[in-house]
């Protein structure tokens, strides 16, 4: 299944969001966020033309899924298959995929019931506007949509793809039981590399996974890019905590200082600002060691980790 059936161009909505600096790399990455905005908006208008269309449903669900955001999950993926030499048109539906289970993530993670947050992406969280009924329906609703996306994939190993986003999306559940029971409590290091393994490195390991699936990887190449997806989590939710205390709300997109307020486990709370860069940084060489076996075929790979760890937003 083709979801896009051609290249199409930067949105102005892709335009700005933060726009990771260089040249060639960012006309890259750009084109690949293109791409993924152009599925979200077909499978949104999709979505819009069936029955249940311009339903407030309906509508909370475009809100969410059609905001500005990095699209690092899904340009993984493609980005994945990429590098082993697969068709993009391969891993599109597993690239709308990880970008449905993200947007129900950041959905439910808002509720008054989890993080308890106004702001998300720069504009209001779903519930604000549209009710928690609504924000926890429109969540649902997405995950069923990840899940029959991969069904339609027309990759052969789209049944390894099924469990490798379940797995995310159960390391996610998981982790995020542990955040918030971790919350008030001293922080604790073998708890926080817990929490961040599960709660965000599980998904971007499963990206990384899908994307090396739709492209036809040998098992040590998937086990390699996996391995790389596991890293990059990592230091992405390191990179998270530390942008919670020194970015301003304005850049952010959502309130920062929010896990100093509820004392959640952070790595700047454990071992400080400098030493949560250097162990990022730590996890971003690791994640590009992973990359090795590939080779020239993974150096957009392996500058997307130096931007997740130079990342402002
Ligand atoms: C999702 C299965 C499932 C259950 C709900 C709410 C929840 C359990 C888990 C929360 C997971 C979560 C929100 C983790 C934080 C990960 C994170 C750093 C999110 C921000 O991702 P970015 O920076 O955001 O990629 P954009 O807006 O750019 O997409």
């Amino acid at each position: 299944m083709s979801l896009v059936r051609s290249h199409v161009h930067a949105s102005p909505q892709a335009a700005d969001a933060d726009p990771p600096q260089g040249g060639q790399w960012r006309g890259w990455y750009e084109g690949l966020r293109a791409r993924v905005d152009a599925l979200v908006q077909e499978r949104v208008d999709r979505m819009k033309s069936a029955d249940a269309g311009h339903s407030q449903l309906a509508a909370a669900i475009e809100y969410s899924l059609c905001q500005k955001g990095k699209r690092v999950r899904p340009v993984l993926v493609l980005a994945g298959c990429e590098a082993c030499g697969g068709r993009l048109d391969d891993a599109d539906a597993a690239a709308l995929a990880v970008e449905c289970i993200h947007t129900f993530s950041l959905i439910h993670d808002d509720l008054p019931a989890m993080d308890d947050d106004d702001l998300r992406r720069g504009v209001a969280t779903n519930h604000k506007v549209f009710g928690e009924a609504l924000a926890i329906l429109a969540g649902d609703w997405l995950v069923a949509e990840a899940f029959a996306l991969l069904a339609e994939s027309p990759c052969p190993r789209r049944g390894e793809m099924v469990a490798a986003l379940a797995d995310g999306t159960k390391a996610m559940t998981i982790g995020q039981a542990a955040d918030i029971a971790g919350e008030r409590r001293p922080a604790d290091r073998g708890l926080l590399e817990f929490i961040h393994r599960h709660k965000t490195a599980g998904l971007l390991e499963a990206s990384c996974r899908m994307g090396a699936l739709a492209g036809g990887a040998s098992d040590a190449q998937i086990a390699a890019l996996s391995r790389f997806g596991a890293h990059l989590g990592l230091a992405f939710q390191i990179v998270d905590d530390v942008l919670d205390c020194t970015g301003t709300t304005a850049t952010l997109g959502k309130r920062s200082g929010k896990d100093c307020a509820v004392e959640k486990q952070t790595y700047p709370a454990a071992v400080g600002v400098e030493e949560s860069r250097k162990l990022a940084a730590a996890e971003i060489a690791a994640a590009r060691a992973a990359l090795a076996p590939f080779g020239a075929r993974a150096s957009n790979l392996a500058r997307l980790a130096e931007y997740v760890l130079s990342r402002e937003r």
